[in-house]
């Protein structure tokens, strides 16, 4: 048995009520800023962002604090070719046929198609893989927990970080992703979760009026 061992909760700061109204409501103000771009810019954008926006995303908790996350921040031209091109074929199969009249009627107001030129254009794609086995350290080989729920939280900080940063996202799930484990490398424990895109938007970028359609409070929300 691990004892448990902790430290003073030091670093968490207390905000008068009032600023703390005016900080949730900020937040919102920025975080519905935050869209789907299909557009991206070939701008280039530092790696020390990117890092940065990672470190946050690694912040997410999880289950056991395994970290069951693993993050392919890739940059390389050739690298963002193979993939543009094993996305395509996939998607190409998944609009010609794969996918039901009713997912396809789903995507319509959003105007997607099986061209992904972003995944070329943009300057960064992040591929999230999520950890089967592991642990407090890497080297670990442990089960972990909450897997699913752990990597969808820190994909949650890292959109949020990225869009804070000033950058635009797309929240890509070429389906089946399993090609993304070979390009990125990545061994048989690891699961492609999701593919992020971030940069900045391309000249003329739009917003699906579809996508600003947000459920209302009440809607969302019950208080008892
Ligand atoms: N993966 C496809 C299809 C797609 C599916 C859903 I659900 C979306 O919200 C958007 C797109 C594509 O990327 O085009």
């Amino acid at each position: 048995m691990k004892t448990h061992e902790a430290s003073p909760l030091s670093d968490y700061v207390e905000y008068p009520v009032d600023e703390m109204l005016q900080r949730s409501a900020d937040f919102y103000e920025n975080i519905k800023r935050r869209h789907s771009i299909r557009n991206f810019s070939n701008r280039p954008v530092a790696k020390a962002i990117i890092e940065n926006c990672i470190k946050s995303a690694g912040t997410a908790p999880s289950g056991a604090n395994h970290q069951p996350w693993h993050f392919v921040a890739i940059h390389s031209d050739e690298v963002k070719k193979q993939i543009r091109e094993q996305a395509e074929i996939h998607e190409s199969n998944f609009y010609q046929g794969r996918a039901s009249e009713e997912w396809l009627d789903a995507l319509k107001p959003l105007g997607t198609d099986a061209n992904k030129p972003y995944l070329e254009h943009a300057p960064w794609l992040i591929a999230v893989f999520s950890e089967k086995k592991g642990g407090i350290t890497i080297e670990e080989k442990n089960t972990n927990y909450y897997v699913h729920e752990s990597v969808g939280i820190a994909t949650g900080f890292l959109i949020n970080a990225l869009h804070t940063s000033g950058l635009v996202t797309l929240t890509h799930t070429p389906k089946p992703m399993s090609f993304l484990s070979k390009v990125c490398n990545r061994d048989e424990n690891s699961r492609p979760y999701m593919l992020i895109i971030a940069g900045y938007p391309g000249e003329g970028a739009t917003v699906p009026h579809h996508a600003t359609t947000k459920k209302a409070l009440e809607d969302i929300a019950t208080f008892l």
